[in-house]
This record gives C-alpha cells, structure tokens and sequence, in this order.
C-alpha cells in the first residue's frame, strides 16, 4: 500500500498525506462487500431506512466539518461547500424513504400468479471524480444502499478526504462494517480493479469521456452494468424577448461557479444576433464583480482550479482565442484563473468545441430559433443547458429539440435530488437521482407459482 499527499489548491500546500490502495486491498475490500452483502440485503426495509436515516441525521451534525474538508481540499467556496454537504444529507433522507416503496408488480397471466421483484445488484463500485467529491459519491451510494447493495467507492486521488470522512460517518451512524467502504488509490489500479473483479456487478462512474469509454468497454467483458455521468459542452441560449438583465445576471455563476469545473457549466453563450451587443454589455460588469477570492471566505463566488497541471490546460484554451472580458483573480500562490469570455470565430474554434472546465465562456451570435437548435446540439455532449425567452410555445419546442438530458427555462438550474440527472449522446449513460437511480441499483426478476 502507498500513500498519496492531499494539496490544497488554494496554497498549493500539503494538506495531509492518505493509503493509496493496491490491488490485493481493493481485492479483499471487494471480498469483504461481498460478504456483507449477504446479510445486507437481508436487513428489514424499515430498518434499511432507519439507518439511512441515520447516516443522514449524522452528516447533518458533522456539515461543518465536512464543508471545511472541501473547502481546504477541493477549493469550494464554503457557501457551496456547505450546500454539497447538505445534498448528501438530503439524498441520504431521500432515499431513506426507498426500502420500504420498492415494490414490484403482479402481472395476470394464466394457470398461476406472476410478481416481480427489484433485487439489489450485489456489490456496487463507485467512482468520483475530484470537481463535487461529496454529491457525486451521494449520488451512487444513497440510492445503492437503499436498493439493498453493498458499495466500494473510490475518491480521486486528488480529492479523497471527504470521502474518506463520510465512510466513518456511516460507521458512526451505524450501517454495518463493510457495507459502505471507501477504497482510496489511483483510478488505474483501485478503478480499473472495480471494471475486472467479478464480484462487483455495476460501476458507477463519474468523470472524462474517455475513460466512461474505457470504462464501458471493459465492462462489456462480463456484462457488467455501468452508469455513466462524463462530460458536457451545455449551451446558454438567450433568445431576444428573454429578460435580458435577469440572463446576464445569472450567465456569470451557471459557467463559473466551482471555477468552471462543472460537467454542467453552460460554457457556450447562443445569443440572438439582435441583442447581441446589448447582451454582452450588460454581461461584462457581472463577469468583472465575480468574486474570485480565498474560497474560505463567505463573499467568494470562485475559488483556485484543482491543480497546477489544471491550469495550464486551461491556459491554452486562450492561445489565439479573441477575448471580449475577463475578471479577476488572486495572484500569488494557489491555481488562480479569472472567469474569462471568449468571441467564438467561428464553431471550430477549440475553446467552442472542447470542454475546457475551467471559467472560459465562448460566446456566439445566432440568427434564429432554428439555428440557435442546431448550433446547439452541434457537439458529441448532451448533458444540461438553459434557454431564456418569455414565449411559452417557444420554450417548449426549444427543450424538446435540443438535445440534453436536464435542460431549464429562464433559469440555470440543473440538479434536483428529486429528478433525474445524466447525460444524452457522449455525456453519458443512465440516470443519476430521483426514481429512476434506485431502479438502476436493481435487477427486476420475474417469479411463476403455478396453481
Ligand atoms: P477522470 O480522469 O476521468 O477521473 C475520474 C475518476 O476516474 C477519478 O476517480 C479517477 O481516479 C478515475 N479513473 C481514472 N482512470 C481510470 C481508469 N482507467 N479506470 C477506472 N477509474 C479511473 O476525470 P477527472 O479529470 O477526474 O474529472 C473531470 C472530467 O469529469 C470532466 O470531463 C467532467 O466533465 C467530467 N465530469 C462529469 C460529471 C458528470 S455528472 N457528467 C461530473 C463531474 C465530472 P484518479 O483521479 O484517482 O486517478
């Protein structure tokens, strides 16, 4: 077993130094979920609630200490450090009310009585990437639990410390051992371990498209079930009747919040040719008063990206690119960049076409509502987006042509525990929260009792 040192990406200090596990540890990690899957998925329901419930009740009495991890580990600000805490919380109640509503169906059908059951999976491994540590695990292990699964989840090796916490929360609370274990190491040797053991029969993964791709692939090899949550190139359409003031205000925060490190980030502006000008004269005082600061501090908006090797990426995504704006950032030590807005040349400019994840906008006139659509569905992502307008008719044939899993009206919104969350085309695979996740914890099966 080695270790790994944590850097907080505001300093660029050594935080803390964790295991980074091998194989032979994820391997006996898995066997021991395995085992406790036996007797796992044998708890009462109401009793599987009661410990969610508890589990939840317990990270609610530690969120200040969890959002101060994540704001030393990751760079959040504390208000959304806080508020990723508190969804753990609320997606563990959530599905808290799942056990005892995860009924099957009796199918009429001739000489006996047909049911089915939703049977949990068995063990389930989740991997999470290093931009929202705390929901992104959530999101897996909540409705995992619920449905009756053992998990092993493994944390970037840039972010564990969250993780790593909330697996002795749920010892705390009381979930038994081995149930919910955390398996800190290299997403090469821990994850790729997750993809080939047997005995874990669907991975969760959250991250780049090219490793969900990889990931996939050598998953096909025992068929084993995958969700997949990967990158996005979200549009931001704002169409000339919208309430301009109220879409410039909030274009900052739906790209920038979390640095730009968001697989949501609307970081492709669509802007109606006629107010074009007047759009962006109205963005640029919200891009400048965008506060970038000290995430600890309760005015910041942004904080540092997550690495120095992060930020030159970052950085060359402005090589040859016009810009229109930027704000400002923090100098000295730290991964500072400033939120930055771009003028697409044309739809083959790099920063237009890649996912940059970082606080780069690029911005783009169009003409009309047919061409908004298909400048926005022109990309391998489908996974969020927003539109502005004050026509109802409009609204509507718009969200049903684009293509994207989550999309809101007049609002940038795109995560709600209640709802489902995932991606169309290359963004991904399957649906995180609300319903539909629980079910894609289980395997229906199907039983005959003749008469
Ligand atoms: P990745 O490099 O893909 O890493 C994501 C996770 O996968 C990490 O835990 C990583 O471990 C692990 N991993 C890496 N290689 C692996 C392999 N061969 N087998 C199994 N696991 C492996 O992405 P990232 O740089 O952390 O995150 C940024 C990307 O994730 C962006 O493209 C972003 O859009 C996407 N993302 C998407 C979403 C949603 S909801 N769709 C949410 C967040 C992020 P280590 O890092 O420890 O090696």
């Amino acid at each position: 077993m080695g270790t790994t040192e944590v850097i907080n990406p505001a300093t660029g200090r050594v935080l803390t130094t964790v295991p980074s596990l091998g194989v032979a540890e994820t391997d006996a990690a898995i066997e021991r979920a395995q085992r406790a899957f036996v007797e796992w998925r044998r708890v009462a329901p109401g009793d599987r609630a009661r410990l969610l419930r508890q589990f939840a009740a317990t990270v609610d009495e530690h969120l200040e200490e969890l959002a101060a991890l994540e704001v030393s580990n990751a760079g959040h600000t504390s208000g959304n450090a806080r508020w990723e805490a508190g969804n753990v919380r609320d997606v563990l109640d959530y599905y808290a009310g799942a056990p005892e509503r995860l009924s099957g169906r009796q199918i009429p059908v001739p000489g006996g009585l047909d049911v089915t059951f939703h049977e949990p999976l068995g063990v389930v491994g989740i991997i999470v990437p290093w931009n929202f540590p705390m929901p992104i695990a959530g999101w897996g292990f909540a409705p995992a639990l619920a449905a009756g699964n053992t998990v092993v989840l493994k944390p970037a090796e840039l972010t564990p410390l969250t993780a790593i916490r909330l697996g002795e929360l749920a010892l705390e609370a009381g979930l038994p051992a081995d149930v919910f274990q955390v398996v800190p190491g290299k997403g090469s040797v821990v994850g790729q371990r997750f993809v080939t053991h047997p005995a874990v029969r669907k991975v969760c993964f959250t991250g780049s498209t090219d490793v969900g791709k990889a990931i996939m692939a050598g998953c096909a090899d025992q068929v084993k079930r995958v969700t997949l949550e990967l990158g996005g190139k979200s549009a931001n359409i704002v169409f000339a009747d919208a309430d301009l003031e109220k879409a410039a205000a909030a274009a900052p925060s739906s790209v920038f919040d979390n640095a730009g490190q968001d697989c949501c980030a609307r970081s492709r502006l669509l802007v109606e040719q006629s107010v074009f000008d007047k759009f962006l004269a109205l963005l640029e005082p919200a891009v400048k008063a965008f506060r970038v600061s000290d995430p600890a501090l309760d005015t910041a908006e942004m904080g540092p990206l997550i690495s120095a090797g992060h930020r030159a990426t970052v950085a060359s995504y402005l090589d040859g690119a016009d810009v229109a704006f930027t704000g400002s950032a923090p100098d000295g030590d730290g991964w500072w960049f400033p939120p930055t807005v771009l003028l697409a040349r044309s739809t083959g400019d790099r920063h237009w076409r890649e996912e940059v994840f970082g606080p780069v906008l690029s911005v783009l006139p169009f003409r009309d509502e047919e061409e908004a659509v298909r400048l926005a569905n022109d990309t391998a992502y489908g996974l969020s987006g927003s539109l502005w307008t004050r026509d109802l008719g409009r609204a509507l044939r718009v969200s049903r042509a684009v293509e994207t899993g989550a999309l809101s009206v007049n609002s940038h919104s795109s995560v709600r525990y209640w709802t489902p969350f995932g991606g169309m085309k290359q963004s991904g695979l399957g649906r995180e929260l609300g319903p539909d996740a629980l079910l894609s914890f289980t395997d229906v099966k199907n039983v005959f009792l003749a008469d």
